[in-house]
């Protein structure tokens, strides 16, 4: 499944314009240092802002970085240039250069989330009352794909439960259920046999509150290029990547577990939970190991895969006593 990936250090359309990944995190290590140090009180605060210089020439979504455990992943960027051209996004077509030659058509505005089920706060809320529901935070988070390659990504949003909690979900809500655009018009894939669309996912419902789960409308100081799930998205770093839907338009809680595209497409390879578990293998192929995206492609060594993607400290206790072979 590795492609050949172009070798970036020779070909950044605007090369000057991107922070080099070493240099990011030393300006991150400054800002944090800082920010420690009490420095960034008051007035000086806003300083946390995202170093990065709008590297895909998109409006900029300004995020303050942010402190929650587990959100700063310590490891290399993934360079933009390959987190916005190596993507899965069905709707635009199965190879991974798809979506990004093909969802210039996607139509983000307007846009709004519905959200249904078992809430006492039913409606649509439009993308502008979303964008200003919880202030934006900027999480490096390493995501990895159930294929193998995995990518460290500055994603810009809120914790999904800032909005849950808004709905104000009824006590028997016990999963929430992500439902994301499905428009024949606009994307040429939907109508196809691949999937049974509109790709669905969903999260038990500590799942979704847990303060990682991240509703997710920019990266690298940007809002989203459309082939990475603009204008919403969900960014679930401790499950493959599958999980983490794009282009949300409603969201649905509900007291059973719902169906999901992959598992509906192929149960016995995609279960519900499908956290990132080195030790319990795909059907097809091992999960023990990884290649991070970037300018090596097929060269690029490969690195182990950890529990729950390196995340265990923060979620391993959503799990505690469940058999993961079993609940894969
Ligand atoms: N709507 C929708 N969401 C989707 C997918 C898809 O095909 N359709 N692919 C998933 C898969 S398999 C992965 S690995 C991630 C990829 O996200 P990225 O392209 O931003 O890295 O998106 C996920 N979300
Ligand atoms: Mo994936």
């Amino acid at each position: 499944m590795m492609l050949i990936l172009p070798d970036n250090r020779f070909n950044h359309q605007a090369g000057s314009e991107i922070t080099p990944a070493h240099v990011y995190a030393r300006r991150r290590e400054f800002l944090q240092q800082m920010a420690a140090a009490g420095w960034m009180a008051g007035a000086g605060a806003s300083m946390a802002q995202s170093p990065v210089t709008r590297p895909g020439k998109l409006a900029p979504l300004n995020a303050t970085v942010s402190t929650l455990a587990g959100a700063q992943a310590s490891d290399a960027l993934t360079p933009y240039k390959n987190a916005s051209t190596y993507n899965n996004f069905y709707e635009f077509g199965t190879d991974k250069s798809d979506p990004a030659d093909n969802a210039h058509t996607l139509k983000t505005r307007p846009w709004g989330i519905e959200i249904e089920g078992l809430v006492k706060k039913l409606g649509r809320l439009n993308l502008e009352d979303l964008l200003k529901l919880s202030p934006m935070e900027e999480r490096i988070y390493r995501l990895r794909c159930v294929e193998g390659w995995s990518m460290v990504i500055p994603w810009v949003g809120y914790s999904l439960s800032e909005l849950i909690k808004r709905a104000e979900p009824l006590g028997s809500a016990k999963y929430v259920e992500f439902i994301t655009l499905a428009d024949p018009k606009t994307m040429p894939y939907v109508g196809s046999r691949i999937l049974s669309w509109p790709y669905t996912e969903g999260l038990r419902m500590d799942e979704a509150m847990h303060s990682l789960s991240l509703l997710t409308f920019g990266m690298y100081g940007e809002v989203l290029p459309n082939q990475n799930g603009a204008p919403v998205r969900l960014t679930v770093p401790w499950k493959y990547g599958f999980k983490s839907a794009k282009s949300i338009v409603k969201i649905r809680f509900t007291e059973n577990q719902p169906a999901t595209a992959w598992n509906k497409a192929a149960a016995h390879e995609y279960g519900f939970y499908s956290n990132v578990n080195p030790n319990v293998d795909h059907p097809r192929w091992s999960q023990a190991s990884e290649r991070r995206i970037g300018d090596g492609g097929i060269l690029t060594k490969k690195v182990k895969t950890l529990m729950f993607n390196g995340y265990e400290a923060q979620v391993g206790q959503l799990y505690a006593g469940m058999d993961l072979a079993k609940n894969f």
